[in-house]
């Protein structure tokens, strides 16, 4: 069976810890077993420790938001060479929180970023590696950033302006319309139906590609 590579999306609070789990269920329903674990930025020791600067950055200096775009893409390629390609060489399907569609959202809508650079950053660095399929979870944004708060205390980006998620989110709602590779699940629902309407989604995608 061919491996193949999944994406969970969205912003903070969507339900993606959620939303993984359910994803690993319904690939287990289906005899699908041999799964990793990715989460971005992060995933190999390097990945981790710009994970560290992307999320606190330091005391000393700001970060710019050019700084901040590169070590993303920085983390990305190291995971993907180091990580991603070699369990889906080995058959292992990957389930990712998050990839390069955060990018094209947070730092594109959210940092406003002009899509002509994020489209080249992208094909350049990631030279047309893609998800197979990808899970948008769309969340309104205060209700994504009070579920974060209620968690606890926020990191550098959460504490970004109620504007610039707002942005983040209809860049992530346009890239979702044009792409046939991601679905759009609602999440702003009760968690049992956002479960359910993954499980739905991802059933009917398998059964497409004959698993
Ligand atoms: N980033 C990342 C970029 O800017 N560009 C990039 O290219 C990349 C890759 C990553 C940060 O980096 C940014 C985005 C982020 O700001 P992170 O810690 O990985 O940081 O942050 P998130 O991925 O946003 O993780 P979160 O944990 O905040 O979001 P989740 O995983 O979507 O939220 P989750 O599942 O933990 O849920 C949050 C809370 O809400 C509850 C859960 O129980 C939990 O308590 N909840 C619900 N409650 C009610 N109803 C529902 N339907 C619920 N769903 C979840």
């Amino acid at each position: 069976m061919k491996s193949c590579y999944i994406v969970i999306e969205g912003l903070e609070g969507a339900g993606k810890t959620t939303a993984i789990k359910t994803v690993a269920e319904t690939l287990t329903n289906v005899g699908i077993t041999e799964i990793d674990f990715t989460r971005e930025p992060g995933g190999t020791p390097l990945a981790e420790k710009l994970r560290k600067l992307i999320k606190c950055g330091i005391a000393e200096e700001k970060v710019t938001d050019k700084a901040e775009l590169l070590m993303l893409y920085a983390a990305r390629i190291q995971l993907i060479e180091y990580v991603i390609k070699p369990a889906l060489a080995k058959g292992r399907t990957v389930i990712g929180d998050r990839h390069d569609l955060s990018s094209q959202a947070y730092q594109g809508g959210g940092r406003e970023f002009s899509a002509e650079l994020m489209q080249v950053l992208s094909n350049t660095i990631l030279d047309n590696f893609r998800p197979d399929i990808t899970l948008y979870l769309d969340i309104e944004p205060a209700l994504g950033l009070q579920r974060a708060r209620d968690r606890g205390k926020l990191d550098r980006i959460e504490k970004e302006s109620l504007d610039f998620f707002k942005r983040t989110r209809q860049r992530y709602l346009e890239l979702a319309s044009e792409d046939n590779t991601i679905i759009t699940i609602n999440a702003n629902q009760l968690i049992e139906e956002v479960q359910k309407n993954i499980h739905q989604a991802l059933s009917n995608w398998l059964a497409a590609q004959g698993k």
